[in-house]
């Protein structure tokens, strides 16, 4: 069966691949895996067609057959246990490529997407400016860990895995701040994420969404 997965019918970063549904979309391209895509406006996301997909009114889910799962995170996992290219045949090699799909989640996701709240929502308040510095400490400080432990490898551990996929996308949505370009290895490292031709394609489905929606001309 071809698995549905729910993406925004209108997404806030104007199709860039921030929204959650990308690193599916990049995980089911590593793996060959055709999917269908069911957009869902932020009003139907909260109907209950929809939460009965998801719990907490969100995207992405996805379902194939009787299975329906929502989480990112899980999603990826779950792709990329059916099918062979994100996580290693040996046990403890993929034992470590799970860890780092959680380190991706939740350690490293949490101090960016805080930060970048905080730019999109707290601009006007009065605390903004003094605690601005804090979060890019926070986010630096996992970043240093981060390039300390990638080095000059290509990957986190080994071959690209579920893990490198979460991780490169976690790290995009520092994109513009000049944080991640601190350290040349983070840098080189997204992008050799983003030059993979799975993750291209990824991308370019995602945009298409926002594309179509614009007026010709
Ligand atoms: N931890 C969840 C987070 C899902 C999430 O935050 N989704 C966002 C889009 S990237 C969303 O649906 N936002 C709209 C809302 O929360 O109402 C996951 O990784 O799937």
């Amino acid at each position: 069966m071809t698995p549905t997965i729910t993406a925004f019918a209108s997404s806030p970063d104007r199709g860039r691949g921030l929204a959650r549904d990308m690193r599916v979309r990049w995980a089911l391209e590593e793996v060959g895996q055709p999917y269908e895509v069911r957009l869902v406006s932020f009003a139907q996301m909260k109907e209950p067609a929809h939460l009965a997909r998801h719990p907490f009114g969100q995207i992405p889910t996805y379902e194939d057959g009787g299975l329906a799962l929502f989480e990112s995170g899980a999603i990826v996992f779950h792709i990329a246990e059916r099918r062979p290219g994100l996580l290693p045949a040996d046990a403890d090699a993929r034992a470590r490529a799970v860890a780092w799909m959680f380190a991706a989640l939740n350690t490293v996701e949490p101090p960016i997407f805080e930060r970048a709240m905080a730019l999109i929502l707290e601009r006007d308040k009065p605390w903004f400016e003094a605690r601005q510095p804090m979060l890019d400490a926070s986010v630096r400080r996992r970043l240093d860990e981060l390039a300390a432990r990638l080095g000059g490898a290509d990957w986190l551990d080994g071959a690209f895995s579920a893990g490198d996929l979460l991780m490169v996308n976690v790290l995009m949505r520092l994109g513009g701040s000049g944080l991640v370009e601190e350290h040349p290895n983070l840098a080189a490292y997204v992008a050799r994420g983003q030059a993979r031709p799975a993750y291209q394609r990824a991308f370019a489905a995602q945009l298409a969404v926002f594309t179509a929606q614009q007026p010709a001309g």
